[in-house]
């Protein structure tokens, strides 16, 4: 179905891109403000493509989607409230593992996602080779390869959100813990899908195991006894686990984004540059480009000075030959 107006979120971790990727795409047509309320900044721009006008928004970088952070609020509140067609997840594939733990969160939000697999010449340089198309597979979502500072993959990384907007991809992989939480999970979410809530009920009852204050603050004025149901849950695991149930799922998910990023990458020797690319490399770093440059100086400086006496000794002799021959 053609859309006249789509709505698109970059969010991701701090410092992986998304700004980047952000002005590449709306370039002049931005605004910048504040979130309602917040001191924190809203950027907002506008992109035409392929006869679709799109509204871009750049999410604060984050770490999770728990409460921790204004920012974290923020971004949660705004995918899974406001419901933007799209999210695209940047994540920077030269640290695939910490990036996944946030694409894991993302997907229990149950939101429409593309991975922008964003740092690739990074991720090359120190030797990491990722297999996108499996990591594609393992998580049920487009994953489009980009290196935003050399534009590469941002042409591609907006036809595939285009395309997902429009024919819709099939569902994300389900998140699975191990079984004792599993089973707590899908208790509490067959009692939190009664409720009518903007959020997906499994991702609630994560959230409550969890403690989630904002989340246990909604559903007990909704109805108490779930939270208290899931206080009781959370306590279960806590007992069977020895650590607070918010402590299991959080190590369980960093489990699996270990276990993702095993399966898609391989380490290999970084690749060795020729030696005109390390010339290049050395000559022109910021800090040892100058004494380079010094040394450099000097030895001209010292050639000259030793041989430039004999040098033009010997010239001279030599012009003084041909001269006596003629
Ligand atoms: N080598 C390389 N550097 C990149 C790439 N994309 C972004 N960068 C650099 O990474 C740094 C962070 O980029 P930003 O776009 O500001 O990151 P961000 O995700 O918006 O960061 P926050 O707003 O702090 O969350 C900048 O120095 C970019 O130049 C890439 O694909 N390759
Ligand atoms: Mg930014």
């Amino acid at each position: 179905m053609k859309k006249d107006k789509i709505i698109i979120s970059l969010a991701g971790n701090a410092n992986v891109g998304k700004s980047v990727i952000f002005n590449h795409l709306t370039g002049l047509h931005q605004h910048i403000g504040n979130w309602p309320g917040k001191t924190v900044e809203k950027a907002e721009g506008t992109l035409h493509f392929k006869g679709h006008t799109i509204d871009v928004i750049d999410l604060p970088g984050i770490y999770s989607l728990s409460t921790f952070s204004i920012e974290e609020l923020i971004s949660r509140e705004y995918i899974a409230v406001e419901n933007p067609d799209l999210v695209i997840n940047v994540v920077d594939a030269s640290v695939l593992e910490r990036n996944l733990f946030f694409t894991l969160q993302l997907v229990e939000l149950e939101t429409p996602i593309v991975v922008a697999l964003n740092q690739m010449d990074m991720a090359k340089k120190k030797g990491i080779n990722i297999d996108h198309k499996k990591l594609e597979k393992i998580l049920g979502v487009p994953v489009v390869p980009t290196v935003a500072t050399s534009r590469a993959g941002i042409f591609e990384l907006m036809q595939t959100s285009v395309d997902v907007v429009e024919k819709g991809v099939g569902k994300p992989t389900k998140i699975r813990y191990g079984e004792e939480v599993e089973t707590r999970i899908q208790k509490l979410s067959k009692m939190v899908s009664r409720l009518h809530l903007p959020y997906p009920a499994r991702w609630v009852a994560i959230k409550l195991l969890e403690e989630d204050e904002q989340i246990e603050g909604r559903i007990r004025q909704l109805d108490p006894k779930i939270v208290s149901v899931a206080r009781k849950l959370a306590e279960e695991i806590e007992g069977i686990h020895g650590h607070s149930c918010s402590t299991v799922i959080t190590s369980e998910r960093y489990e699996i984004a270990g276990r993702i990023a095993r399966e898609v990458q391989e380490i290999v020797p970084p690749t060795k540059l020729p030696m005109s690319e390390r010339l290049h490399a050395l000559t022109t770093h910021k800090i040892l480009g100058y004494p380079v440059m010094v040394a450099v100086i000097l030895s001209i400086f010292f050639a000259i000075f030793s041989f430039g006496d004999y040098t033009s000794q010997l010239l001279g002799t030599l012009f003084e030959n041909v001269y006596s021959i003629y």
